[in-house]
């Protein structure tokens, strides 16, 4: 039965989108530009099916049966989350109070995966082996197909048109202050604070105390760097970076892991192995960082993005840990 299909399609739609969005995050090599593709496919799939959906929704709704109201907020949240989503592709609003509606798109999304569940669980569709049959493999080739046309065409048109959105980077991110470090935006995470530290008094504690440096140190390795900050939440800016790189504030020291740690707490870990490419930055555009940017000392982790690049860097560790023991997001 058709309706049983739409909504399989719709399940295995929704779980790629969320698990080709997480990615877009983590993956931070060239790798991005098709992790980012594939999933506007997909959430363009998931818009082609709309007009089959709303048939099964009409006839559901007329129901009234438990599980009405977590099926509408579902859609409510999921209408929202696609909404917010292309008007960040097309870039004609960049934001909406203090939010992006890139992260309205993420924080609705995530919301609705955690509603959604309720949905399917409440409206079961059990699948059959029959399901697996050469007619539906082509069939969701044609969703996908229609995905990916509907990719092109929204392509097609911002480019047409000149809509700021034809110039996003691979990641999605738009292009804020490069060059000009004072027009960069200063972003938290979730709920770090800015810190206002004394330069004259903060000390970097490396390895466990055992190396303690003042800011004039740092400033002294004069080691310089061109990077991309690139934040989860739609901005990326390419910068001059000055400070000290890792692998001489670390020379010496053995070990499987860097552990870099803010004086909020928030802290990255990294491979030992990369520290060469690692910066501590006290500068960035030839002026020493401002306190929004993470004075005196701010990491710069080229390729990754803008959650690796810990602000107002207290402590710099070597440990046996490996370096994926950590949370794949901060958490804090
Ligand atoms: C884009 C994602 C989806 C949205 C926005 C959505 C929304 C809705 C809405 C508003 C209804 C009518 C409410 C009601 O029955 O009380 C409904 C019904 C239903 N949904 Fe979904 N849904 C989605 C995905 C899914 C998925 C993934 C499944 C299962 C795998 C599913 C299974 C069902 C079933 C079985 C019904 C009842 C249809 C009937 O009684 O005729 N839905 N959905
Ligand atoms: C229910 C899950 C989701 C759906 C249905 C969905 C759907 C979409 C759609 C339709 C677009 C526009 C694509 C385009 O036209 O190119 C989009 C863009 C985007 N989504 Fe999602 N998404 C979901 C979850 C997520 C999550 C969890 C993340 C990140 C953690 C994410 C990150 C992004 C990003 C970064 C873009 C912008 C890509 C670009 O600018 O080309 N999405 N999403
Ligand atoms: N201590 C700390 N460092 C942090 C964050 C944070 O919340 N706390 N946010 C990160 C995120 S998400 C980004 S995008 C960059 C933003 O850097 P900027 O504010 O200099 O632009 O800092 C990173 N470093
Ligand atoms: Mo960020």
């Amino acid at each position: 039965m058709a309706e049983r299909r739409t909504n399989l399609a719709l399940l295995g739609l929704l779980v790629l989108a969320f698990v080709t969005g997480v990615a877009s995050w983590l993956v931070g090599s060239a790798l991005v530009r098709w992790i980012v593709l594939a999933h506007g496919v997909v959430g363009l799939g998931i818009v082609a099916l709309a007009p089959w959906k709303r048939t099964i929704a009409r006839r559901g709704l007329a129901r009234r049966r438990p599980g009405r109201a977590s099926a509408i907020t579902f859609a409510a949240l999921i209408v929202t989350s696609i909404v917010a989503a292309m008007i960040h592709v097309t870039g004609i609003v960049r934001s909406v109070g203090t939010f992006s509606p890139l992260g309205i798109h993420v924080a609705t999304a995530i919301a609705a995966i955690a509603v959604g569940g309720a949905h399917v669980v409440q409206r079961p569709v059990r699948p059959r082996t029959t399901d697996l049959s050469r007619r539906n493999l082509l069939r969701s080739g044609a969703v996908l197909g229609a995905g990916a046309a509907g990719w092109l065409a929204l392509a097609g048109v911002l480019r047409a048109t000149g809509a700021p959105g034809a110039d996003r980077r691979a990641t999605g991110s738009f292009e804020t202050g490069s060059g000009d470090p004072a027009r960069m935006p200063v972003t938290q995470w979730l709920n770090d604070s800015i810190q206002e530290l004394d330069p004259a008094s903060w000390r970097l504690h490396v390895l466990n105390g055992a190396r303690s440096y003042p800011v004039d140190d740092l400033v002294a390795f004069d080691d310089t760097l061109r990077a991309t900050l690139d934040c989860t939440g739609g901005w990326y800016a390419e910068q001059e970076w000055r400070g000290a790189r890792l692998d001489r504030l670390l020379e010496g020291a053995g070990g499987e892991s860097i552990l870099v740690r803010s004086v909020t707490g928030y802290s990255r870990r990294f491979a030992r192995s990369e520290a060469s490419a690692l910066l501590l930055a006290t500068h960035v555009g030839g002026v020493p960082l401002s306190a929004g940017h993470g004075a005196p000392a701010r990491l710069v982790v080229p390729g990754r993005r803008g959650f690796w690049w810990v602000k107002w860097v207290t402590a710099i560790d070597v440990n046996g840990e490996p370096w994926w023991w950590q949370p794949p997001f901060p958490l804090t």
